[in-house]
């Protein structure tokens, strides 16, 4: 661990935060997650292409994208069961490096295979801004962009390796992002190869309590 390192105004790097250990025991907590959620296909909207990436979530709400749009949902859309509660492992890396007392709502788990990426994007279905998106990557390396809040802007790039813990918040809540390439073989942690990278969020709106079950008021 060498300290948060400021990449640009609103996004601090935690490199290695999680010490090997560390790595083992947050990848055996989401392949319970995934074994009780397992992983999707999720769908781009209009066009119904599929995402290289595949997905499942732990948290009370759980990003989803097929033809009805990009939403959170209570339940995976093809077990029809709720998420898994968020491990505790990864709540721990939240309450050192979110700098809120709002707890998570969601964990969004992306798998990405050899060839898989992720195009620029902004994470804009949350209501609440006011809090960070704290971003865990596990296993093999991945080549993170990131740049200014308009699409075509210019772009940085960094390296994103197992057990770094990236937050992204303030300024750069809605900035452009994606993963351009995964360094298949990079890391041992996942015996089948492959990077892990687990998003957590607030999403209902600021003050509002978590839902926890009751008859979804938020948004
Ligand atoms: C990834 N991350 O690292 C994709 N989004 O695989 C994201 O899309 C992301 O790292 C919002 C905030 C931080 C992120
Ligand atoms: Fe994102």
């Amino acid at each position: 661990m060498t300290g948060p390192l400021s990449l640009a105004p609103g996004v601090v790097l935690w490199k290695t935060l999680l010490a090997r250990a560390g790595q083992e025991s947050m990848a055996a907590d989401i392949e319970s997650v995934i074994r009780q959620a397992p992983l999707f296909t999720p769908r781009m909207p209009q066009t119904l292409k599929p995402f290289s990436v595949r997905m499942s979530n732990c948290g009370e709400l759980g990003w989803i994208s097929d033809a009805r749009g990009y939403r959170y949902e209570r339940t995976h859309p093809d077990t029809g069961r709720p998420w898994p509660a968020i491990p505790d492992s990864i709540l721990s890396i939240w309450r050192r490096v979110a700098n809120t007392a709002a707890q998570p709502e969601a964990c969004l788990v992306n798998f990405y295979d050899p060839v898989a990426r992720m195009g620029l994007h902004q994470d804009r279905d949350e209501a609440d801004l006011a809090a960070p998106i704290v971003s865990i990557s596990l296993g093999d390396s991945g080549r993170f962009r990131f740049g200014r809040s308009v699409r075509g802007g210019k772009t940085q790039s960094v390296l994103l390796e197992s057990g770094d813990v990236m937050v992204f918040g303030g300024p750069a809540r809605l900035m452009f992002h994606g993963v351009d390439k995964i360094l298949p073989g990079s890391s041992t942690l996942l015996p089948e190869g492959g990077r892990i990278n687990l998003t957590l969020r607030r999403v209902s709106g600021p003050g509002k309590q978590s839902p926890h079950g009751s008859s979804g008021e938020s948004q």
